[in-house]
């Protein structure tokens, strides 16, 4: 009788986060999307979202917060967050190629003592993920918080322009089990000293227990295996579920990471066994209009300028 009703509280309870991508391979350089929903008892709910996004050699891509809907008592809070200086004094723009700096300030808003994660996730004005900083303060107590400047190290050669930081808060990394306590807090600021970028930003959003993220992945993108890592709490319980996608350089029909003359041989290959209606390889339709042509001997051409390019 007891465990019967136990079971039943179980299944109403029941919390589930799912996941999954426009794609399951993407050429470096592609816009990756990720989407899903939260759902409690099969009923989609409002929450807080922490991706991580892991590249195949273990490093943090993404690390961001999407909300399902509105959210109304976090148990955490971003009271500030901006672009500073060394000292913590606000700036508007930043330097590739130069440290950067944001200074965030945290509170525990729980009624218990909670391990506080601060995490700075930078873009630029491609939409492409660039660097990230963190900070965690273990066990601090209920109403107490932080403030703490981290050094975020810009790269040279990335899109300049309108860029954004965005600021989160997590129990833990996301990968790690950790989930999102407060809704992330968006750091526009102005990217010099490099080429300006094609404002294609970074986009989230979430209502009604759906999430989506959209990330373009860097030039030089590890070759290999992605994973995204999703958790949210709700109600007092914990959920996670994870997802993979493959990183691959475009142009490279051997599928040996590398983007040299013997791809260069396969594409003359195809390009003669399309103009002989003989079967040839779809890796080269670029644009994806099932035909070799001038278009993706153009696409081809600046995928080998970007590999070979320094940044
Ligand atoms: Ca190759
Ligand atoms: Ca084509």
């Amino acid at each position: 009788m007891i465990l019967s009703t136990l079971l039943t509280v179980n299944a109403q309870t029941s919390i589930e986060l799912t996941i999954s991508t426009a794609q399951q391979s993407y050429n470096r350089g592609d816009v990756v999307t990720v989407s899903g929903k939260l759902l409690s008892a099969n009923q989609t709910v409002t929450g807080l979202i922490g991706i991580a996004v892991v590249n195949t050699q273990g490093e943090k891509l993404v690390i961001r917060t999407v909300a399902t809907g509105t959210i109304t008592n976090p148990k955490g809070a971003i009271t500030s967050a901006y672009l500073s200086d060394q000292t913590g004094d606000e700036l508007t723009s930043v330097i590739a190629g130069e440290s950067a700096y944001f200074t965030i300030s945290v509170t525990n808003t729980d009624s218990i003592p909670r391990d506080l994660l601060a995490a700075i996730n930078v873009y630029d004005n491609n939409g492409v993920p660039i660097s990230s900083g963190s900070i965690k303060h273990i066990a601090i107590a209920s109403g107490d918080g932080f403030t703490a400047t981290l050094p975020v190290k810009i790269p040279s050669g990335v899109a300049g322009g309108s860029a954004y930081a965005y600021a989160g808060l997590y129990s833990e990394w996301p990968n790690q089990g950790g989930y999102p306590l407060a809704p992330e807090v968006s750091i526009p600021f102005t990217l010099t000293g490099t080429t300006i970028g094609s404002n294609q930003l970074s986009t989230s959003s979430g209502n009604q227990g759906t999430y989506e993220l959209s990330f373009k992945l860097p030039n030089k993108a590890t070759i290999g295996q992605d994973t995204i890592y999703v958790t949210s709490r709700f109600n007092g319980l914990s959920t996670s579920n994870m997802a993979s996608f493959t990183v691959k350089q475009p142009g490279d029909a051997n599928e040996d990471g590398v983007l040299d003359f013997n791809d260069l041989v396969l594409f003359a290959n195809s390009w003669i066994a399309y103009y002989e209606d003989r079967p040839w390889n779809q890796i080269f339709d670029f644009n994806k209009d099932s035909k070799l042509d001038f278009n993706d001997l153009v696409e081809f051409a600046n995928a080998w300028i970007i590999y070979y390019s320094e940044v």
